[in-house]
């Protein structure tokens, strides 16, 4: 029996009807909003309510002075961004630039900044961008994930996708800064991205949601037939692309194994259709498996094709790298559970998770069993299934975006019922406020799962903040999930769109306060001021090389090493700051007023900006970031003496 024949034999049981104008509307948040929801304007003038008895619950309140228990690692979708949130306080504690330019930080005008930006951009991206600043000034950033030794976070890295411009990220987490960003050739929107788990990360699987045709160069137009959607795996350590592999119909979320054998990810676009109604027209999609052992081998055998530089090896349905498990129409998330042994693909279009064992894929590519063998469970949830979080003690909880609850079920339970057993493995449903997409349990997604909290990232806040006016915030609520029944603690309001997180435990980072001199986030200055004969701790001084001059100056608080300099009309002007106030918080800024300057430089770390001084005149630059009693007169001139006519 082929997998098309077998997939027949799986019922649809979709209740958003089969038309892609009912999933349309039905999947729009604003109008699938739940009666008794009053506007943001009435819910503001209305009473104030009674406060609901506060329920026997984990403590939320950090005190002053105190620190939260957790990390959460929270994406900026369309932002572009990384941010860091304290839990259970649910205090947002730092904004990590990444895909975005950061006014505060000179993340995108800075050198070092720059080359990150620039230096993984494919050739004929980098020529596009030429005339546009050099770099990206957005991105989309959907998917945070940290690195893992052996199953649990090892404190090293965050990767993380941008599916505004098909790029991925890694942010150091010694020094929460990104460190390398690359666009990943071939492939178009980077959507779903995780890592691998065991024995280390290893790899990072990113989802390419669109696809194209191969190569992109125009030739080929409107001929759905010939485009390709693909997964890449990325070295984590040298942020290469390691191979991509094509597939059939296209790729949503992605999850690996505690393994380190497969990776699979969720299909919605089977059809490989280019329109809504195209795309939701079947009755099933797929979950693929990808085969690492084998996708490994045959990069060794040859068995690809390279396309700028990378090995593209060919996966589509009849491929030994693949398999493909047909699930109902446009599937959503996949969420390997902390057992090690489950894994969800959440339904969306249908009501129902569909729940694999992991354990049974070596059977399914020696083709012993057939893809649908691999199912365990797939109980029906409610409305929307989007993505599952886990407790590591057997449960899970799923978002319902249609019914904006979270159900809490249970993975033995489903596994019975689906045997024939009369058990309800539904636990729990809470509702949650508006339209969840994402949710993330306390280490839930390493083998290390603690059971202690869930946050929802809701899309619609509507009417549980201030009135903000049309445009509001998101709403991540906080869920004690210690006890038996699921308790909603602390409502979040954030900036779009977090989309999603990951809580890591404090004990698993380690970040620095004072920047090494030996960090290679500033070792191209370190090297220019060798050449220059600069000792960048001690000395502030102008080179002049042509018309490149090179301004060297330490800060300490509350003075700059130098009080002036002068340069000349039409100079390219490089200036580099070095902190030298080995003082733990103790941040400068540097900022020319009407040059567009702006950077930021933590304890003893040296940044550097580089720009044409065009405009002749005085101009003051400042400290930027608050030092000292006298950080208002912590400044200087810059004097650009105009060219001679
Ligand atoms: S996907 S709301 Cu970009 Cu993470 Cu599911
Ligand atoms: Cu230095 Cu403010
Ligand atoms: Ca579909």
């Amino acid at each position: 029996m082929s997998e098309n024949e077998q997939a027949k034999g799986v019922s649809r049981r979709t209740v958003l009807g089969t038309t892609a104008a009912a999933a349309g509307v039905g999947l729009a948040g604003g109008v699938a909003m739940k009666d008794g929801l009053v506007s943001s304007a009435e819910a503001q003038n209305a009473a104030p309510k009674a406060p609901a008895a506060r329920p026997a619950v984990q403590k939320t309140e950090v005190a002053p002075g105190e620190l939260d228990e957790y990390y959460v690692f929270f994406s900026s979708g369309q932002s572009g961004e990384m941010r860091i949130v304290g839990l259970p306080s649910m205090r947002e504690l730092m904004r990590v630039p990444v895909f975005n330019r950061c006014s505060a930080t000179g993340w995108g005008l800075t050198n070092e900044s720059l080359k990150v930006l620039t230096e993984g951009l494919q050739p004929a991206t980098r020529e596009f961008l030429k005339k546009r600043g050099g770099t990206f000034v957005n991105g989309d950033l959907h998917h945070p994930h940290i690195s893992f030794t052996d199953g649990t976070y090892d404190g090293r890295y965050a990767f993380m996708n941008d599916k505004a411009n098909t790029r991925v990220a890694r942010v150091r987490l010694d020094v929460m800064k990104c460190d390398k960003i690359i666009e990943l050739p071939n492939q178009h929107t980077v959507h779903g991205l995780r890592v691998q788990k065991y024995p280390r990360t290893g790899y990072v699987f990113a989802n390419g949601e669109d696809g194209v045709p191969l190569p992109n160069d125009g030739k080929v137009l409107d001929d759905p037939k010939q485009y390709r959607s693909m997964l890449s795996a990325i070295d984590g350590d040298t942020m290469k692309v390691a191979w991509q592999i094509i597939v059939s119909g296209n790729l949503d979320n992605v999850d690996a194994d505690y393994q380190g054998k497969y990776a699979f990810s969720t299909c919605y676009n089977g059809e490989e259709g280019v329109t809504l109604a195209e795309m939701t027209a079947a009755e099933q999609d797929w979950v693929v498996i990808f085969n690492i052992k084998r996708i490994e081998e045959a990069v060794k055998k040859g068995d690809f094709k390279e396309m700028n530089g990378v090995p593209v090896i060919d996966g589509r349905k009849g491929s030994a790298y693949t398999r493909y498990v047909p699930v109902s129409n446009n599937p959503h998330g996949m969420n390997t559970a902390p057992d090690g042994i489950h894994i969800v693909a959440a339904g969306k279009l249908s009501p129902t998770v569909t729940v694999m064992d992991v354990r049974l894929f070596d059977q399914l590519f020696d083709d012993k069993i057939k893809p649908r063998d691999v199912v365990v469970a797939e109980p029906e949830l409610g409305l929307g299934p989007l993505h599952t979080a886990y407790d590591g003690k057997g449960n899970a909880y799923t978002t319902l975006f249609l019914d904006s609850q979270i159900c809490k079920w249970n993975i033995d339970l489903a596994k019975r019922a689906f045997k024939g057993e009369k058990v309800n493995p539904i636990l729990q449903k809470l509702d949650v406020h508006y339209q969840p997409g994402h949710n993330h349990s306390s280490m839930g997604q390493t083998k290390e799962a603690d059971g202690k909290w869930l946050i929802s990232l809701n899309k619609f806040s509507k009417d549980r903040f201030l009135n903000v006016g049309p445009l509001k915030p998101e709403n991540d609520q906080l869920i004690d999930i210690s006890g038996d029944q699921m308790k909603l603690v602390h409502d979040g309001p954030s900036f779009a769109e977090p989309h999603d997180a990951t809580i890591v435990h404090r004990s698993k980072i380690n970040p620095i306060s004072i920047w090494d001199r030996a960090d290679p986030m500033f070792a191209d200055a370190v090297k220019q001021a060798k050449a220059d004969g600069i000792n960048l701790e001690a000395d502030s001084k102008v080179i002049r090389d042509g018309n490149k001059v090179r301004v060297y100056m330490t800060s300490t608080a509350p003075a700059f090493g130098l009080e002036q300099f002068q340069v000349k009309q039409g100079d390219e002007v490089t200036v580099f700051i070095t902190n030298i106030d080995a003082v733990e918080d103790l941040t400068h800024g540097f900022c020319i007023v009407n040059y567009g300057i702006q950077m930021e430089v933590a304890p003893m770390a040296t940044a550097s900006v580089t720009f044409s001084a065009d405009k002749a005149g005085v101009y003051w630059y400042y400290c930027s970031w608050f030092c000292h009693a006298m950080h208002m007169e912590m400044k200087g001139r810059m004097f650009v003496e105009p060219k001679s006519v």
